[in-house]
C-alpha cells in the first residue's frame, strides 16, 4: 500500500491550472545543513512565490509520499539526522521503512510528474560520476523517462560533465541553456562545453515542452540557467577542491548512494562560505525561473 498524499492547496492549485514549482528535499536533509537547509528552502519558495507561482516541496513524511511538505514538515526533515536520502530505488521501499525522506531530483521529477506538476526547480543534478563512468545518477534515466521541465544550474564538476553531456543525448534529452550556449558548471557560469539550443525566455521553453509533447516523446527539458554572475566563482578556483574531494572519496572507498552527499560535504568543508553563496544565489535565481516557465504553460 502506497501513501500518497497532495496537500489541499498544491491539489487546487493543479485542478484550476495554476502554475506550481515542485521543489526536492534531497537538498534539506543532505545538501545542506541546519538551518541554512530551512532557510533555503523557505527563500526559494518565497522566489517562487514572488513570481506568482505555488511552491511545492516533495518528500517523504513518515514513509508517505507527501506532495508539498507544510513548513514545519520540512522543519522536521531538516532536522531529523535519521532521513534517509530517497531516489527512484527507494520509493518501493519508504513505506516499508516508515521514515522521513529527502527526495533527489530523480524521485522528485518522477512524483512532480505523477501528481501533474509540469516545472521542477533545483540546484544541480545528477551525472555520471568523475572517474566511475559505472556509476550513473539516476536522475539521468529519470529525465530521460519523464515529461517535465527541470531547471538547474548545469551539474558540478565533482562529475564527469562531458559523459553527462553524452548520455543526456543518447536518451534524447534536450538541453536548453537560459539566456547562455555554453553548459553551466553550477559555481562557474562556463564549462567549455555547449548547450543544444539557447533560450531567450520562458515562452521559447514553454514552446519547446509542447513540441516534446505534440510528438509524444517520453523525455523532459533540462533547462540550464549560469549561476547569477556576481556569486559566480571560477573554475579555476573549485576545480582544486573538487579534484581533493573526489580523490578522497576514491581513498576512503566511498560508492553508491552515499558518494554525492560525501563530495557535496567535502566541498562545503574545503571552501567555506564562497560556494554556500554562490549554491544558494543560483538556487533562488533557478526558482524564480522555473515559477516564470510555470506562468508561461
Ligand atoms: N548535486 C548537487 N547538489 C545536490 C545533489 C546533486 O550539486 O544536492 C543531490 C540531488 O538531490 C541529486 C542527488 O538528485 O544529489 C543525486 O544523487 P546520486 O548521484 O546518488 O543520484
Ligand atoms: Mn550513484
Amino acid at each position: 500500500m502506497v501513501n500518497f498524499h497532495v496537500s489541499p492547496a498544491v491539489q487546487q492549485a493543479i485542478d484550476a491550472g495554476q502554475p506550481v514549482v515542485a521543489l526536492e528535499s534531497a537538498l534539506i536533509t543532505h545538501g545542506f545543513a541546519y538551518p541554512a537547509n530551512v532557510d533555503i528552502t523557505r527563500r526559494m519558495a518565497a522566489a517562487i512565490d514572488g513570481e506568482g507561482a505555488l511552491p511545492c516541496v516533495i518528500g517523504l513524511w513518515r514513509g508517505a509520499i507527501t506532495i508539498g511538505l507544510s513548513d514545519a514538515q520540512v522543519e522536521a526533515l531538516a532536522t531529523d539526522t535519521t532521513a534517509i536520502k530517497v531516489s527512484v530505488r527507494d520509493l518501493s521501499l519508504a513505506g516499508v521503512r516508515g521514515v522521513h525522506g529527502g527526495t533527489t531530483v530523480a524521485a522528485t521529477a518522477l512524483l512532480a510528474h505523477r501528481a501533474g506538476i509540469r516545472v521542477f526547480a533545483t540546484g544541480g543534478i545528477g551525472g555520471v560520476h568523475r572517474g566511475h563512468p559505472e556509476d550513473i545518477s539516476a536522475d539521468l534515466p529519470v529525465l530521460a523517462s519523464t515529461p517535465l521541465v527541470v531547471v538547474c544550474a548545469g551539474a558540478k564538476s565533482i562529475l564527469d560533465l562531458p559523459r553527462t553531456l553524452e548520455y543526456l543525448e543518447t536518451w534524447g534529452v534536450p538541453v536548453l541553456g537560459w539566456q547562455t550556449d555554453e553548459f553551466p558548471a553550477f559555481y562557474s557560469r562556463v564549462s567549455g562545453l555547449k548547450v543544444d539550443q539557447r533560450v531567450a525566455d520562458a515562452a521559447q521553453v514553454a514552446e519547446v515542452f509542447h513540441a516534446q509533447r505534440a510528438l509524444a516523446l517520453p523525455q523532459g527539458v533540462l533547462v540550464t540557467v549560469p549561476v547569477p554572475a556576481a556569486d559566480e566563482i571560477p573554475a579555476a578556483d573549485v576545480e582544486p577542491l573538487i579534484a581533493q574531494a573526489v580523490a578522497e572519496a576514491d581513498a576512503q572507498g566511498v560508492t553508491g548512494k552515499a558518494i554525492t552527499p560525501f563530495l557535496l560535504a567535502r566541498m562545503v568543508a574545503l571552501s567555506e562560505t564562497r560556494t554556500k553563496r554562490a549554491n544558494e544565489s543560483l538556487l533562488i535565481n533557478n526558482a524564480r525561473v522555473a515559477a516564470q516557465i510555470a506562468r508561461c504553460f
